[in-house]
C-alpha cells in the first residue's frame, strides 16, 4: 500500500478523475481517495511495486501530488 497525499481536489469529480488515473498505474489494484483528507490509499495487485515517481508525475498533470509513501501492511 502507498499513501499520496494530493493537493488541489475540489469535488467528487476531482476523486473520480484522481482515482482512474491512479488505477490505470500499472500494477494497482485499487485506489481509494479521501477529498477531505487529501489523500489516496493506494492497493497494489500482489507482489507489485508502485512506480511512484511515474504515479505522481501522472497525478501533478491535473492535480498537485505532494507526496508518495510506502505503508507496511499490518
Ligand atoms: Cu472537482
Amino acid at each position: 500500500m502507498y499513501e499520496m497525499v494530493i493537493e488541489g481536489m475540489h469535488c467528487q469529480n476531482c476523486v473520480a478523475s484522481v482515482k482512474r488515473t491512479l488505477e490505470a498505474q500499472p500494477g494497482v489494484d485499487k485506489a481509494e481517495v479521501h477529498l477531505e483528507r487529501n489523500l489516496a490509499i493506494i492497493t497494489m495487485k500482489p507482489g507489485a511495486a508502485l512506480d511512484e515517481k511515474a504515479a505522481l508525475a501522472a497525478v501533478n498533470k491535473d492535480f498537485t501530488a505532494k507526496s508518495c509513501t510506502p505503508v507496511a501492511l499490518q
